[in-house]
């Protein structure tokens, strides 16, 4: 394994899985207040018959392990089954004023919201109000707004059922304005990953990993954000796969793991080392470094010929000419300065990259959540090009999605863009015009919000205040909105910013029991590789006045549209399979018998035209782009000036705050810190456990700066800093986004140091 620079930081002694990831199940059972039958619960987690998990996509493969579930999926589930119970009384006793100068932590642990709720403004309380008044109101408020001025949000947890109805209800409205968390995540690619290959989303099947021969694993983190993919990882890396990891953090998940399915393992056994190679690329740095990869590809095929897939660059790909061009033109200084990588690293990655059968791209946020993210993905696809790595058996790109439904929801018309709505279906067999001009994304509902124009919002699951960049300034005019209304299941801190009428409406999670006139309910989601499950909650509800999604959808929709008998929302939610067969005709290459194919182990494919290696691009074929600017940052570096990425810690799920450990990185107890270099450390004449604070490094006139930062000495390429998510959003100017898709740009974002 090569690592360049062993120095003393904060680390984490154990591997991923193991018996540290038991303990950490054991503790947050405990901290989550959960009963033991939660526990039993898991065992039917991402099983056939049981409950599919509502943390990450991750594939829930058909022969599943004994317990198919991770660390971090046990914490969703038992930290959704918790005991504790955010009633009426708990907002009689504290005003929203008073909660609000609470934790993100304190409000999650007040449990489970119980009965949906109104804002009192005279006496700043949320009150408890009937599900009947509650969509009345609602309903008649929306009537009298301007729909194209209204957000309807939804987070990528809702399952399939309740995403159709909301998206048809958006339309049948009169907006696209239909963002959803995929627009601060992998809307990089949705759009970039279109432009080069045709698809949207991955292009491998699971059974992929049985025949990868090397891996090219760019900024994801799979210790902590999807874990259960280390067991593939480990069986690829046994039959001899190569990992070649790029990645400023030396990322625990992808150095070692003990697998705790395996007994021998757990106990007497040596953990397996998953990476090869641990390339430390400055954050923005992997245009570069993926370009000298295929620059010495080229140079191979010079000396020796017969590298390149010469048959299928001609017959499948368009634009190599121009971009081989582009490549010979681009100097080695620049690939190594804007990399932070040397030449030789590059040309060995090279080498592996040439002599290995079928190859794989995995990708996450380290990729997509930059200015020039889809330039990103374009230069992985290059490299995979060139040996014909994609649309055969091993070969592909794999983003590791981020919600658990984050993928399905976009599938079943969850967008802001017309042309991805099947138009024609939806005026035939539902009577709804589909409105022509397109609609919000997360970055342009928020200017449209910072300059006082959006009437409502109405949001399926999410806490948007503290997701997004430039939290202080949103957080200031969040509450300005005339009507704000949260499909939620704990409290958090956006729902504290009301609007002038705000409600709170709670339902139920994915383990839970959802019965309708027809009986017990189950519904359906997508996982990162298109493949489609049903999954039924068997828990009894958390409290007798929850609504599923699929419920508050329907209320909502029947109060604010004309009845159309073409619409039959009680016919619907009476019966979800009836969602489900219109969903079908709506789409029916990809939900061919969709009822019956959900519940077979491993659910079903909807398919994927790219790796079938038909290219629904604008030439037909696969592109090879020249990027913008090397540097996915588009920062040019200067004294003084940090990369400053956010990322999560292994205790938390997006802005939902576990508990304080980030256990794989060795750093215990605090959130509130700043990951630097030794060396950097040094070279400011600071200190590890100094605290500073941040401030962003942006000629708009907007001061964006977080204090009390704790400086932890942390194996780090020099020139960058990183800290956790959401408690740095207030230095992420809403300006910087990935210019093709509008993805907040999470990870290099500018910043300087004030002591
Ligand atoms: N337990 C748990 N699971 C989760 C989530 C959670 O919060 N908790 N969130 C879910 C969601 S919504 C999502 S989107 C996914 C996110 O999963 P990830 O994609 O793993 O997201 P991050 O935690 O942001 O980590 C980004 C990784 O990219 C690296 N990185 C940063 N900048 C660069 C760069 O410029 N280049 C390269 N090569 N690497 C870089 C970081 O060091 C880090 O390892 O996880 C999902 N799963
Ligand atoms: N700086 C920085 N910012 C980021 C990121 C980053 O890496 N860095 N990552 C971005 C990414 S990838 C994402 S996806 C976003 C996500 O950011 P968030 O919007 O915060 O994430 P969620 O997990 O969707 O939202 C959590 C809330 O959803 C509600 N909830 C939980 N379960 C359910 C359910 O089953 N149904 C309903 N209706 N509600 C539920 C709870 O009330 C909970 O408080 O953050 C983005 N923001
Ligand atoms: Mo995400």
């Amino acid at each position: 394994m090569s690592n360049d620079h062993p120095i003393e930081t904060a680390e984490y002694e154990g591997p991923v899985g193991g018996w540290g990831s038991m303990r950490g199940m054991a503790a947050i059972a405990r901290i989550a207040k959960a009963r033991p039958s939660a526990m039993e619960t898991l065992k039917n987690q991402n099983k056939p018959a049981g409950y599919m998990c509502s943390s990450c996509a991750w594939a829930k493969p058909p022969n599943p392990h004994p317990a198919e579930f991770c660390e971090n999926g046990a914490k969703a589930t038992l930290w959704d089954l918790t005991t504790a119970r955010c009633t009426p009384e708990v907002f009689a006793k504290h005003s929203v004023a008073e909660l609000a100068t609470w934790s993100d932590h304190d409000l999650e642990m007040l449990g489970r919201l119980t009965e949906p709720m109104r804002y009192d403004a005279a006496t700043d309380r949320y009150v408890a109000v009937s599900w009947a008044e509650a969509f009345a109101d609602i309903g008649a408020r929306l009537k009298a707004s301007t729909p194209k001025k209204t957000c309807f949000y939804v987070s990528g947890k809702a399952a399939l059922e309740p995403s159709f109805l909301f998206g048809l209800y958006a339309r049948a409205y009169g907006h696209h304005n239909l963002p959803d968390s995929s627009n601060m995540c992998h809307e990089t690619t949705s759009v970039g990953l279109k432009q080069k290959v045709g698809s949207p989303v991955g292009t491998c099947t699971f059974d992929d990993f049985e025949h990868v021969d090397a891996i090219f694993y760019a900024g994801q983190n799979p210790g902590t954000n999807s874990p259960r993919i280390l067991h593939p990882l480990q069986k690829a890396v046994e039959r001899g796969c190569r990992i070649i990891a790029f990645n400023p953090l030396r990322e625990k998940g992808l150095l070692e793991f003990a697998s705790p399915q395996n007994p021998w393992q757990m106990t007497l056994g040596a953990p397996t080392e998953i990476a090869d190679c641990y390339y430390q690329v400055k954050p923005g740095g992997d245009i570069a470094a993926l370009t000298g990869v295929a620059k010495h590809v080229l140079a191979l095929e010079e000396a020796e010929g017969g590298i390149l897939d010469r048959a299928f660059l001609a017959e499948h790909t368009h634009g190599m000419e121009e971009w081989m061009d582009w490549v010979r033109a681009t100097s080695w200084d620049d690939l190594e300065r804007v990399s932070g990588i040397t030449r030789r690293q590059m040309e060995a990655a090279g080498e592996v990259y040439a002599r290995a059968g079928a190859v794989m791209g995995i990708y996450g946020m380290g990729l997509t959540q930059h200015v020039h993210g889809s330039d990103a993905i374009g230069a992985l696809v290059n490299l995979l090009l060139l040996r014909g790595n994609i649309g055969r058996k091993g070969a592909g790109c794999t983003p590791i999605r981020g919600h658990s439904n984050v993928q399905g929801q976009r599938t079943v018309g969850i967008t802001e863009k017309p042309e991805l709505v099947p138009v024609d279906k939806l005026r035939e067999l539902f009577g709804v015009e589909t409105p022509e001009d397109e609609g919000w994304t997360t970055v342009t509902f928020l200017e449209a919000l910072l300059k006082g124009e959006v009437e409502a919002y109405i949001g399926f699951g999410g806490n948007l205040v503290r997701a997004v960049p430039d939290q202080d300034r949103v957080t200031e005019v969040w509450g300005k909105m005339p009507l704000t209304v949260h499909v939620a299941t704990k409290l958090n801190r956006t729902h504290l910013l009301p609007g002038k009428v705000s409600y709170i409406l709670p339902c139920l999670v994915r383990a839970e029991e959802d019965i309708q006139d027809s009986g017990p309910q189950q519904v359906s989601i997508e996982d990162s590789f298109s493949h489609i499950y049903g999954s039924i909650g068997k828990r009894s509800p958390a409290s007798e006045d929850l609504l599923s999604e699929t419920a508050i959808v329907v209320g909502l929709a029947k109060a604010t549209l004309a009845p159309d008998p073409r619409l039959p929302w009680d016919a619907w939610l009476a019966d979800y399979s009836r969602i489900r067969a219109d969903i079908e005709k709506t789409w029916p290459d990809m939900f061919a018998d969709y009822e019956a194919r959900m519940n077979q182990p491993g659910g079903f494919y909807r398919g994927n035209p790219a790796n079938q290696r038909i290219w629904k691009t604008e030439s037909g074929k696969a592109e090879f782009t020249v990027p913008e600017c090397l540097d996915a940052t588009g920062l040019e570096d200067a004294p003084g000036l940090y990369r400053l990425v956010t990322l999560r810690s292994n205790d938390q799920f997006n802005t939902t705050v576990y508990g304080m450990s980030d256990r794989l990185r060795g750093i215990e107890g605090e959130r509130t810190i700043v990951m630097m270099s030794p060396e950097d450390i040094a070279a400011e004449g600071l200190q590890a456990g100094q605290r500073i604070a941040l401030k962003t490094d942006a000629d708009d006139g907007i001061d964006r700066q977080v204090g009390g930062l704790k400086i932890v000495a942390y194996d780090l390429p020099r020139g960058c800093v990183v800290g956790y998510f959401p408690e740095l959003n207030p230095l992420s100017p809403l300006s910087r986004y990935d210019l093709a898709s509008h993805t907040p740009a999470a990870k290099g974002i500018p910043v300087r140091l004030v002591p």
